[in-house]
């Protein structure tokens, strides 16, 4: 059995959350990740028979059955895990029964999957319905996304547009626009629902007056989606109290989207 210390998957949850916490993403215990892991992989580096405990998860989860999770730990900071990631990160398998997480590595204080496992599961779920390749959640508090919750208009349409204007490239990298929920209470069943429902059509869902959830293939990828967006929304709030004299122009966006053959939500342009 390999060392799990030396998994790439732990050495890459360690990277990206402090690469998060030290762009200032993710205060305290804020923020949360899971990934879904190969079988085959994990099995390299653990007993899949040793269940150490079971957690419930409070929801039904069919479609995830035997599926392995790595996933942040509740009350855990994103700033201790790359020292001690046996006691902030484990490793789960979603039981036969759909409802209970079994452990297989981690939480080593007694600890369990972050609040917000109901959002990542069933985004998770609702993510591989329209691309089977999902294999990431990821839950920040990006400043600068969250100051322009506060200064923007909160509709989809029109956030979604003053980001594609932020960065030429903007338009490229989330084409699929991102989705927005009103304020809601976190921790619950129904924000997972409202988030996995947003999830369908988007990889980039907005908890209003909260903080962000990004959906990809990698960790890369998924982390590159957060990050583009508060690019484009530092320069919104470093630029929106100035009067404008350059823009990107619709025209522009169309232009990107062709030439790079990426499918946008055409809706969200003022053509
Ligand atoms: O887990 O960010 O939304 C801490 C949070 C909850
Ligand atoms: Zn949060």
């Amino acid at each position: 059995m390999k060392d799990i210390f030396t998994a790439p998957f732990v050495e890459e949850m360690k990277r990206t959350t402090a690469n998060m916490y030290r762009l200032g993403w993710d205060e305290r215990n804020g923020g949360n990740i899971s990934y879904m892991l190969d079988e085959k992989e994990v099995a390299e580096y653990l007993d899949l028979n040793h269940v150490i405990r079971t957690i419930p998860t409070g929801f039904e989860a069919e479609e995830l059955i035997g599926k392995i999770f790595i996933v942040t730990g509740t009350g855990k900071y994103f700033k201790n895990v790359e020292g001690d990631p046996e006691t902030n990160l484990g490793i789960i398998r979603i039981a036969e029964d759909g409802t209970t997480a079994e452990l297989l590595w981690g939480y080593k204080d007694g600890g369990r999957f972050t609040s917000e496992l109901p959002a990542h599961l069933m985004s998770h779920m609702a993510r591989l319905s329209v691309d089977p390749e999902n294999r990431v959640v990821i839950h920040s508090h990006p400043t600068n996304t969250l100051a322009m919750n506060f200064v923007h208009e909160l509709d989809e349409k029109k956030f979604t547009h003053t980001l594609w204007e932020m960065c030429t490239e903007c338009i490229v990298v989330f084409p699929d626009g991102v989705g927005i929920l009103p304020w809601m209470l976190c921790g619950t069943n129904s924000i997972g629902e409202a988030t996995a429902e947003k999830m369908k059509e988007f990889r980039l869902v907005i908890w209003s007056l909260h903080g962000i959830y990004g959906a990809g293939k990698n960790l890369d990828e998924t982390f590159g989606l957060i990050e583009t967006v508060e690019k484009a929304a530092q320069i919104y709030m470093l630029t929106a109290h100035l009067p404008r004299i350059n823009t990107i122009q619709d025209k522009n966006m169309v232009e990107l989207a062709e030439f790079f053959g990426v499918n946008y939500r055409k809706d969200f342009l003022n053509l």
